[in-house]
């Protein structure tokens, strides 16, 4: 399937993109298959899923968007399709209206004349920025390379486009920068029970230099970048990459293996708050986010199956 190469490739990346890029997938998947049965559907749209959930085993958000994508009950095959189609719009729809949501919180957290420090490439994370300094406050970005892929230099095209004063530092200038840094703002790949985050490599030593200088450590995360698997015991599986990544002569080298982490955790007491659309909460309030906006996923998660059934 083009759209699970794409997210492997990290052609679409980022959790937020992902997950609408999935759904998205789900929908077109349905509007086209030709099958007669529903089991046969059902079937078809669990075979895509499986596929999709395999492209990148960290972000939750794709599981998310995939358990409310196939999330219905139908008596027919036109039936089934109509809800996909339904339940992927609006997945999509929310997903967008979440980010600009998140944008407004967040920045009312952000002053006048604020140096605000950003990690990777956050759709969340962004919009805050964004929202901040539409409003008219004058901020200033210091965004990190974010290594090995670069996404900092993705993060610098949009603040160029924003018209928003940036520097651009080697990842491993976080710690000379902190002190001249106002607030770290970064986005989420998953948000877990206990309020941790798991977030671009490189994310939990930027939080523990923040914590290490009293900076106020921010992360923008829509609700479904939380994990209702985590409430369950299961711990978040983090991605490594292929190391020619990190060292694309790999093969010269005998003894050297390379490591190549996509993901970390920041504890969460290194976190000040979590920006969410339903508001600006403590890590320790995460549990009740999952609870209440995505309580219906425990069960399912409980009883260890993949995906929703399509009918009763
Ligand atoms: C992206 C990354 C982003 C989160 C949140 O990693 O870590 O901070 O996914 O992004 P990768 P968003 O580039 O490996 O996908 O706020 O856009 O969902």
């Amino acid at each position: 399937m083009e759209t699970a190469r794409k997210i492997s490739s990290m052609e679409v990346r980022g959790a937020g993109r992902i997950a609408r890029a999935a759904a998205a997938a789900l929908r077109n998947l349905a509007v086209s298959l030709n099958v007669k049965t529903l089991e046969d559907f059902d079937s078809e749209m669990r075979k895509a899923a499986n596929i999709l959930l395999a492209t990148r085993p960290t972000a939750v958000s794709l599981s998310n968007a995939i358990r409310m994508v196939l999330r219905y009950s139908a008596d027919n095959v036109e039936e089934a399709k109509l809800a996909v189609i339904s339940n992927a719009n609006s997945f999509i729809e929310n997903s967008e209206k979440a980010v600009q949501r998140i944008g407004e919180i967040g920045a009312r957290r952000i002053r006048n004349g604020d140096t605000i420090l950003t990690h990777c490439n956050s759709m969340a994370a962004l919009s805050i920025i964004r929202e901040a300094s539409k409003s008219g406050k004058e901020i200033k970005v210091i965004a990190t390379e974010s290594r090995p892929r670069w996404q900092g230099r993705l993060t610098i095209g949009m603040l160029e486009e924003m018209g928003v004063e940036t520097e651009l530092i080697v990842d491993s200038a976080v710690r000379s920068m902190m002190n001249d840094v106002d607030l770290v703002v970064v986005g989420a790949d998953v948000i877990t029970a206990n309020g941790s985050l798991v977030n671009k490599i490189g994310t939990a030593q930027i939080a523990l230099c923040a914590h290490e200088a009293r900076t106020g450590f921010m992360v923008a995360a829509e609700t479904y970048k939380f994990s209702p698997q985590t409430i369950m015991g299961e711990l978040v599986q983090i991605e490594e990459r292929d190391p020619e990544e990190v060292l694309p002569d790999i093969s010269k080298y005998k003894h050297i293996r390379v490591r190549n982490p996509a993901f970390d955790v920041t504890p969460h007491s290194y976190i000040d708050i979590i920006c969410t659309e339903v508001g600006a909460i403590p890590p320790e309030m995460s549990y009740l986010i999952i609870k209440e906006k995505l309580g219906w996923e425990m069960d399912e998660a409980a009883l260890g199956s993949s995906l929703p059934c399509s009918y009763d």
